[in-house]
């Protein structure tokens, strides 16, 4: 993340997380199959999916356990340590709609259950709204086939979408009428809230920013020099970051690198010139519902510390006098 250019993850070094080990798929031995609720049960192999008509667009991919470790205290050294679990990258493949007309979705179908070939076989049920909006079935990033870590050769893509619902070695998606309450789902990807309850299926990866240089772990040197970094919704596009150098005292507004695409990294960048004073930077994004990155305090007044997933809070690298930058709660 502190080495990262651009938006765009080289394939090589796009994060990984896996439940159970990374198949050995053969290709052409690949199925997909598409039933329960729909009109006609379809097997695809993957060659007839990719003679559909495809599509290509850029988003990024969050596991929601990103900055799992940052609720109580500021544990990550670097940014890679707090915020890496995200990449992005250009992704081809069929629209889900396409595939699910084929089949033909009842009337009464309201839920998906997308299973991947994995040995943990990892299931997670989607609501078929979200499936007809902008899901993909992709078998390409950034511009040759998936890598196997990334679920060659299929994957569902799920933009905005926490990252474990975007099923890898995707073989079966069965349409249902309601939650398929799968092992995931009953075991863990809920938020436990402050009071002991739960909320579940917190599908949507709300707007999050994060400063990548200066970022933990680096040593500044006084003069001019650029503030970068990163901005993301899974809500939309980003349309304002602003860059605090006085712990969010104040603030001043973020030049955001051209193309802004939604559901996708956004990079932005301030100029600055450190004068070898204390100094604590932070990032705080905006997306076009108007949605705010919430401060750390903000984020746990209505979360708690109960909370694993589903960080977005504000991130504060202090700059000490010496020039030495470090994770902070600020
Ligand atoms: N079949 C399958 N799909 C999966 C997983 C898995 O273990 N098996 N892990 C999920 C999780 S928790 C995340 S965060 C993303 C990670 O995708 P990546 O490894 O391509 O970065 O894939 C999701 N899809
Ligand atoms: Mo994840």
């Amino acid at each position: 993340m502190q080495d990262l250019s651009g938006i765009v993850t080289p394939n090589g070094l796009f994060f990984e997380r896996h439940h159970g080990g990374v198949p050995d798929i053969a290709p052409d031995a690949h199925r997909l199959a598409v039933h329960g609720l729909v009109e006609q049960p379809l097997l695809f192999t993957m060659d007839d999916l990719v003679r559909f008509p495809s599509v290509s667009r850029f988003h990024f991919l969050e596991c929601s356990g990103n900055g799992s470790t940052e609720w109580a205290a500021p544990r990550g050294k670097t940014v890679q340590f707090t915020h890496g679990l995200l990449s992005c990258c250009e992704w081809t493949g069929v629209p889900l709609a396409t595939v699910l007309e084929e089949a033909g979705i009842k009337p009464e179908a309201k839920w998906i259950l997308a299973e991947g070939a994995d040995a943990a076989a990892m299931t997670r049920s989607i609501p078929v709204k979200q499936a007809l909006d902008d899901a993909l079935l992709v078998y390409a990033q950034n511009g040759e086939r998936l890598r196997a870590e990334q679920g060659y050769p299929l994957r569902l893509l799920l933009p905005g979408f926490e990252g474990n619902t975007n099923i890898k070695w995707l073989r079966r998606l069965k349409l249902g009428d309601r939650p398929f309450y799968s092992r995931e789902e009953t075991s863990k990807y809920t938020d436990l809230l402050r009071d002991g309850r739960a909320r579940e299926f917190s599908f949507v990866m709300e707007a999050k920013s994060v400063i990548t240089s200066p970022s933990g772990g680096q040593q500044l040197s006084r003069g001019p020099r650029e503030i970068s970094g990163v901005a993301w919704s899974g809500r939309g596009r980003i349309t304002r970051v602003d860059v605090s150098t006085d712990g969010g005292k104040s603030w001043r507004e973020a030049g955001l690198q051209e193309p802004v695409m939604k559901k996708c990294l956004t990079r932005f960048r301030l100029p600055w010139r450190w004068d070898g004073a204390p100094a604590i930077l932070q990032s705080r994004a905006v997306d076009e519902t108007g949605y705010v990155q919430p401060s750390r305090q903000e984020l746990v007044a209505v979360r708690g510390l109960n909370s694993y997933y589903h960080n977005n809070s504000i991130q504060s690298w202090q700059v000490a006098p010496g020039g030495e930058v470090a994770n902070v709660h600020a």
